[in-house]
């Protein structure tokens, strides 16, 4: 069972932020009170799903985490043949979605992997979804990245990417940030728990501009993108090879 999220909710020496066995505990309470619109997107990621999939081809939820999207996405996918590949480089994730998934009954069989992104063999792809996983990825590694799930996705295919974002200026960042704070306190966190928060992850989650984003995949290959998804800091797209 998972619990509330007060990681952060005691005055404390932070520490770069991980996804270990503490935050696999209180992951869902922790993602949903903190990323704005996150049940919309995940259950439109499953809808887009739906509609892309192709007939004899794979899946990905890259970065799965506890497997939300996978289990969107296999509600929605109505193609014979398809496979769902779940991949995440913490080992208390893989093991925690494992269970997770196993709960939950479905023709659409799914291999959740322990596995680094930056390392995968993308094959034979109808969908990539990556939801909130880009940022995490070292900036110098992203377009390798990108090219990688481009190459692997079929005629037709898309990714679905989900990144929180840092505004075009820095006056435009300094007001979604203080959107995004005041969403969080909405949401029950303290002034402590925002602050701590912001420290431990600034090191290891670097959010690119949306402006980036789109002309990067543009730059791969992808030349239809459309956002269909913005609240504050957080975007959803979707592109189209
Ligand atoms: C959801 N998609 O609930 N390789 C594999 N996994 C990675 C890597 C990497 N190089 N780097 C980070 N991760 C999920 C939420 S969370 C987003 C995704 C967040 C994994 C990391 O272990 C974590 O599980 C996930 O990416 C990011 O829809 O917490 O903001």
């Amino acid at each position: 069972m998972t619990g509330k999220d007060s990681i952060y909710a005691t005055e404390q020496q932070v520490k770069d932020f991980s996804f270990d066995a503490n935050v696999v505990e209180v992951f869902p309470d922790m993602i949903q009170r903190s990323v704005p619109g996150y049940a919309t997107i995940v259950s439109t990621m499953g809808k887009l799903a739906g509609q892309y999939a192709q007939s004899n081809s794979n899946l990905y939820d890259l970065g799965c985490s506890l497997g939300a999207v996978t289990l969107s996405m296999r509600r929605n996918i109505a193609k014979e043949n398809c496979e769902i590949v779940a991949v995440d480089n913490s080992k208390a994730m893989v093991e925690r979605c494992k269970m997770h998934l196993s709960g939950f009954k479905s023709d659409v069989p799914v291999n959740v992997q322990l596995g680094d992104i930056t390392e995968l063999d993308i094959e034979n792809a109808s969908v990539v979804a990556m939801n909130f996983t880009l940022q995490f990825i070292p900036k110098d590694q992203r377009e390798a990245v990108l090219t990688s799930i481009y190459r692997g996705l079929k005629p037709g295919g898309v990714l679905l990417l989900s990144e929180k974002i840092k505004g075009e200026t820095d006056q435009q960042d300094n007001l979604l940030i203080d959107l995004h704070h005041d969403f969080k306190r909405h949401n029950g966190y303290s002034e402590l728990e925002i602050s701590q928060k912001r420290t431990a992850i600034e090191n290891v989650m670097r959010p690119d501009r949306l402006s980036t984003h789109m002309s990067r995949l543009e730059k791969i290959g992808f030349k239809q993108t459309q956002v269909w998804y913005q609240c504050f800091n957080f975007c959803s797209l979707v592109a189209i090879k």
